[in-house]
């Protein structure tokens, strides 16, 4: 599954900073122009995408590695626990097989300061792993998932609302579309205000066939915005191929109308998915506008919960609900589940000599405590209550009446 070039070539850096050596490698075949996807596919830009991950340290690389997990163990568990225990309330729009997106992205942006200072990224329906790789504390997000009066926002906003602008979280959004708007609307704020903050509206396929999507971009690009559209293209939009909106393989193609970069990536290799991203980032940054990324990926469960996943196992296999029959082949899915993004992220750091499988292992044991401990703290936690549906509505006490003219 993983071609990695340098495997044989470079296996005697071991005097030389750990990780580094066959990063530098891969740069140098980089800029040389020769295929350095560790995943097997090529990303495609009609621009430079610079090798980034080469100039990461290997705590960055780390963080990077833990989070996907943090995410896959947390669509795991979450799964289970829809399955088998009666008393948990939680609703999901899954996540897992997508982790590398979220992760490559977030990890190339400022994620603490406020709304003020750091990058903002706008959700969607499907927002635990934006969350959880923007930085989003993981007992807080498992709680609010899970209607508990300790969680993020109360308990009262669950998925579908979830939000935290300290990390630059600007929360999830239930409707398909609006999205991109509302984010390039904040990009033009910080545009206004001088600051070199960036924005990152996610979305999925099916967004490519709103108006919202089309406008978002034609004004970015007009104005030069700060703004980086990341559609992950997990190839169907609830149970329709997205062939159906959409009349482009790749959905990058749309940067040409709007005279942006538009960036094709393997969406299960984190380390692609960062590359495009910080090179997105950069340039909004330096005032050059937005960035078009199409990160192919898929999603491993159902469109909403788990039906037919068996308790322990990752995949949504078998009988669709609403469905007269399944909307996907099986075999397509078994197919993506061999481009794991969890082994790629792991088979490139042991590949570039950060970790071993030893030390892999023991991460994913420590992340699976720390979830475990997550949704055992929350089982604990006061549910909310009706009345904190209506806490945060209205304004309460007085405000000061305001001159005009
Ligand atoms: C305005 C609006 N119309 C319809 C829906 C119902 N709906 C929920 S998810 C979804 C499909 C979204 O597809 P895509 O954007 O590709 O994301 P994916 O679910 O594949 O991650 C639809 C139509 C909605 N939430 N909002």
């Amino acid at each position: 599954m993983l071609d990695n070039p340098d495997r044989e070539i470079n296996d005697k850096g071991a005097d030389r900073q750990p990780g580094t050596s066959r990063r530098n490698f891969l740069k140098i075949a980089a800029l040389a122009g020769a295929t350095v996807s560790l995943g097997g596919s090529i990303a495609r830009a009609n621009g430079e995408i610079g090798f980034w991950a080469s100039e990461l340290s290997d705590e960055q690389l780390l963080a990077m590695y833990t989070t996907i997990l943090r995410i896959r163990w947390h669509e795991r568990t979450m799964a289970d626990k829809m399955l088998t225990d009666p008393g948990y309330r939680g609703y999901n729009h899954f996540y897992a097989g997508q982790e590398a997106v979220a992760t490559g992205v977030c990890a190339a942006l400022r994620n603490s300061g406020g709304v003020m200072q750091a990058d903002l990224i706008y959700s969607t329906h499907r927002p635990s792993g934006h969350a959880l790789a923007k930085g989003v504390d993981l007992k807080a997000m498992v709680a609010e998932m899970d209607f508990r009066a300790t969680g993020l926002n109360g308990g009262y906003g669950a998925e579908m609302h979830i939000a935290d602008p300290e990390v630059g979280f600007m929360g999830a959004d239930g409707m398909i579309g609006p999205g991109p708007v509302i984010a390039t609307g904040s990009a033009f704020a910080i545009k206004a205000r001088g600051s070199d903050q960036v924005v990152v509206n996610f979305g999925g396929d099916g967004t490519y066939a709103t108006p919202h999507f089309h406008s978002a971009l034609n004004n970015a690009a007009l104005l030069r915005l700060p703004f980086i559209y990341v559609i992950e293209n997990n190839l169907y939009h609830q149970y329709a191929h997205y062939s159906f909106s959409c009349p482009m393989k790749d959905i990058a193609d749309a940067a040409r109308t709007y005279r942006i970069p538009g960036v094709v990536v393997d969406g299960q290799d984190v380390i692609q998915v960062y590359n495009a991203a910080k090179t997105a980032v950069d340039r909004a940054r330096a005032g050059e506008g937005p960035t078009l990324i199409e990160a192919k990926t898929y999603r491993y469960y159902n469109h909403w919960g788990a039906p037919g996943a068996r308790p322990g196992e990752l995949g949504a296999f078998g009988y669709d609900p609403l469905a007269i029959s399944s909307f996907r082949p099986e075999r397509e899915l078994r197919a993506w589940m061999q481009r794991d993004p969890v082994d790629i992220a792991r088979n490139i750091l042991v590949g570039w000599g950060v970790i071993d499988a030893a030390k892999a292992e023991e991460i994913e044991t420590a992340v699976r405590q720390e979830v475990d401990e997550a949704f055992a703290w929350v089982a604990e936690q006061p549910l909310c209550t009706p009345e904190d549906g209506l806490r945060h509505v209205f304004a309460e006490g007085t405000v000061e009446a305001r001159q005009f003219g």
